[in-house]
């Protein structure tokens, strides 16, 4: 079973993620910001992840940096840190996603020499300051922390007027896309 637990708990956040690369898309989500809750169980359901992720913390900024810290760390170590264990994934994924009049694209690359490469390209025009009880800005460094943290390459574009579909699609993408760079060759 490809999976992984991982707890951490600093001055700012309290976070616990549990995580299955070959589950049927379960989830049980608390991290106290509904939106990010939301966008969690997206990415779940898109990516047939089984994912529990409980987060506590003063600031949401805090909560969902180090959300996506531990989500990576969790993935890394549910995928295998060693480049020979990534090598025997499909690698690279990506997906094109559309809800309503928005679009996300988002291409992976999980593995390579050295177990993996970090880097994130976001390129998502948020036009507006918050999207439900989520801060814009703090979307693409969730992204950041993530592929930072699991070692991934990450590549997100996204288009569309309504701000809530438009990242909705992301998480979507970054599910789909996973669940196909993740799969064993
Ligand atoms: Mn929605």
């Amino acid at each position: 079973m490809r999976t992984a637990s991982v707890k951490r708990k600093t001055k700012e956040t309290n976070i616990e993620v549990e995580l299955n690369l070959d589950g049927t898309g379960t989830h049980e989500i608390s991290t106290g910001i509904k939106f990010f809750d939301h966008m969690l169980a997206t990415f779940s359901r898109h990516g047939s992840f089984d994912l529990v992720v409980h987060a506590t913390g003063d600031l949401s900024h805090h909560v969902i940096e180090d959300t996506g810290i531990v989500l990576g760390e969790a993935l890394k170590k549910a995928i295998g840190g060693e480049p020979e264990e990534r090598e025997k994934t499909v690698r690279f994924g990506y997906a094109i996603i559309p809800m309503d009049e928005s679009l996300a694209r988002c291409a992976l690359d999980i593995g390579g020499i050295g177990g993996g490469r970090s880097y994130t390209v976001f390129e998502v025009e948020l036009g507006k300051e918050r999207v439900e009880d989520v801060n814009t800005e703090n979307i693409p460094h969730f992204f950041n922390s993530l592929a930072t943290h699991a070692n991934f390459t990450v590549h997100v574009y996204a288009t569309g007027e309504n701000e809530h579909h438009k990242v909705e699609a992301i998480f979507k993408a970054l599910g789909v896309a996973l669940s196909k760079a993740t799969r064993i060759k």
